[in-house]
């Protein structure tokens, strides 16, 4: 019913010339540079929280291009609603990578976007991030302005109430908002066949009566100009759309799992052979002449250089401020909040005792 949509095939062949006059060498060489910066980043994380420089990590290796591709068709003054496992969408929408990894260090500072971005905290709740995109996006449309709203979430997401609620009012009130769904096809250690009997996740639109587009996540491509015109669509006035990126992810839930004990790892190996994501616009570009091995190293280093100094940046702050930890939760801090204060400043006193 929902077919994939591929741009670009397994072995760096175009399949939709509509966009070969968009394909400049500079924009598809900037789409690689970003892949490889957080590809670099993402391996480096993993590799700090090894060393306990940072507390925990969800890595998002394989799913890059599903990330990459969509932030990168948004306008400056859209929102970006994130999980945990989308830094790759914030870091492209203009999040630093210092505020990613103080995020993972549970840092409030984390949490802040850079002047006049509209980029949220991660929602770790499951899917409470939808209804919240659907209300930025109605308020902008009240508003008057041709602002959108992307939100992503994951497969195990979308069995959640809050992904139908925020669907459903989504296409009630026709708001400006884009349901970018990775579908890596597990929610921790739940494969999706035992999730869900949908076939797709693309297919769970028709029910809200909006548009669904299933699509290769691995394709950079297929992702960033389906989601442009996704975007388009929301701003024209004509509402929101679902887009289901079907990926995969070759690591770990996060840096607390270990996923040889719920799923084959030989699997993953064997699709990072076939549907790697950067080896396949490498392959692309090695064909159209506007790759090589030199040019590769040189930005291999600028990313290198980059997260280098964002982890000095990261580690130069000052302890964190324990108060954090309570004071942003409400607005108006509740009496259980205030006693959990209380008590950890207690314990806090005997440790340092
Ligand atoms: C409401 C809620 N229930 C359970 C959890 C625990 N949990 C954390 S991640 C996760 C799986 C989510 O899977 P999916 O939506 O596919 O996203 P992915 O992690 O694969 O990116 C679960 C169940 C949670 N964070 N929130
Ligand atoms: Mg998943």
């Amino acid at each position: 019913m929902f077919k994939r949509i591929q741009y670009l095939d397994e072995n760096g062949n175009l399949l939709n010339n509509d966009i070969s006059e968009a394909l400049t060498t500079s924009f598809v060489q900037s789409l690689y540079e970003k892949l490889i910066l957080v590809r670099s980043f993402d391996r480096k994380a993993i590799s700090l929280q090894r060393q306990g420089r940072l507390g925990t990590y969800a890595p998002f290796e394989g799913q890059e291009a599903a990330q990459v591709g969509s932030a990168l068709a948004l306008q400056a003054d859209d929102w970006l609603f994130p999980t945990y496992r989308d830094h790759a969408a914030t870091i492209t929408f203009g999040h630093s990578l210092k505020t990613i990894l103080l995020y993972w260090n549970g840092r409030v500072e984390g949490c802040i976007p850079p002047e006049g971005k509209k980029i949220f905290p991660p929602a770790v709740p499951i899917a409470t991030q939808l209804p919240h995109a659907t209300g930025a996006a109605l308020a902008e449309k009240r508003k008057g302005t041709k602002n959108a709203a992307i939100v992503y979430f994951g497969d195990g997401a979308t069995s959640e109430g809050d992904f139908h609620e925020g669907l459903n009012f989504a296409s009630v009130f026709k708001a400006p908002v884009v349901f970018f769904n990775q579908n890596n096809q597990f929610a921790i250690s739940v494969p999706i066949e035992k999730q869900m009997n949908s076939e797709t996740i693309a297919q769970k639109s028709v029910a809200y009566s909006i548009p669904g587009v299933r699509l290769d996540g691995n394709d950079i491509f297929a992702v960033y100009f389906e989601t442009k015109k996704a975007l388009d669509r929301a701003r024209e006035g004509d509402g929101p759309t679902l887009i289901e990126a079907v990926t995969w992810r070759y690591g770990a839930h996060t840096t607390a799992d270990d996923p040889t004990k719920y799923r084959n790892q030989d699997e993953s190996e064997r699709k990072r052979a076939t549907t790697d994501p950067i080896s396949r616009l490498e392959k692309y570009m090695k064909n159209q002449g506007i790759w090589d091995e030199a040019w590769q190293e040189s930005i291999i280093t600028k990313a290198t250089q980059k997260i280098e100094q964002a982890i000095e940046e990261m580690e130069a702050y000052p302890p964190p401020n324990v108060d954090d930890l309570f004071d942003h939760v409400f607005a108006v801090p509740t009496w259980t909040i205030k006693e959990q204060k209380d008590q950890y400043y207690e314990f806090l006193r005997g440790v340092n005792q």
